[in-house]
């Protein structure tokens, strides 16, 4: 099986698992969620599927949305929150990650730097569903995706997070390093997130300790300036993972 292949047979199996009709889906950010709007649209045609909204997790999931013909309800629309009266409106919310451990399903997300949308909309889901191709999975957190744990900060809060992380963290993380996301290619200089945001990424490069990782989140959440990290922890209620020999789904 390709890793495109597995990531569409791991997305269509999390529609069929998790989505029914009448509900409020979320749509995550990143390429294996592109199989999800695909298949929606293909089951909303043949009527096996009636009646959904929904949320968009960026600018590119909403573009998803919207070129599908599927109907769209911004998080910030009223009758997103119109029925329920708890924070958790939406009734799944399917999302892709840079890696999964397992079997916590802690979850390093913001490589595609749409983590702060995409965590919001998770806060608000009953359930976060992950799909993803083989390739992600790990049983220790920071072991597949390394390019560092993107911190999404307020562009003129750059420098003042990088202190406050180094003050933080770097008696436990020694060589502790923080690196400005830079686009590479299309523009110059660094990358805008879809809030208008920079993106710093931590410990490029290196394997953080898993039993630190959750110190590190709320570290990194407490400093003024910081939106969101990509650290998901004990967020997601299940994953797809499919490899050559099928998808397994992991519950927590
Ligand atoms: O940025 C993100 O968190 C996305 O969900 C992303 O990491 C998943 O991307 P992929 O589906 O292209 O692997």
């Amino acid at each position: 099986v390709t890793v495109e292949e597995a990531k569409r047979l791991a997305a269509r199996a999390a529609v069929d698992q998790f989505i029914e009709s009448d509900t409020i889906v979320g749509i995550g950010s990143g390429s294996t969620i592109v199989y999800v709007v695909e298949y929606l649209r293909e089951l909303l045609d043949a009527g096996t599927l009636r009646n959904l909204r929904l949320v968009p997790t960026s600018f590119q999931s909403r573009q998803l949305i919207l070129d599908a013909q599927l109907n769209l309800l911004d998080l910030d629309h009223p009758g997103l929150f119109a029925k329920a009266t708890g924070p958790k409106v939406i009734d799944v919310t399917i999302d892709g990650a840079d890696e999964i451990a397992l079997p916590c399903l802690s979850l390093i997300k913001g490589g595609g730097g749409c983590h702060t949308q995409e965590l919001m909309v998770a806060s608000i889901s009953k359930r976060l569903v992950i799909v993803a191709d083989q390739s992600k999975v790990t049983e220790a957190l920071n072991t597949v995706y390394l390019k560092g744990i993107p911190v999404e900060v307020v562009p003129a809060a750059r420098l003042l997070v990088e202190r406050h992380i180094h003050a933080a963290l770097e008696a436990k993380l020694p060589e502790l390093q923080v690196a400005l996301r830079q686009c590479g290619h299309g523009k110059a200089g660094p990358v805008v997130t879809d809030n208008g945001c920079f993106i710093l990424d931590l410990l490029p490069g290196q394997q953080i300790p898993g039993a630190l990782l959750p110190e590190i989140q709320s570290t990194l959440t407490a400093i003024p300036g910081v939106t969101s990290c990509g650290l998901f922890l004990g967020m997601a209620s299940a994953a797809l993972v499919c490899s050559s020999d099928g998808i397994v789904t992991c519950h927590t």
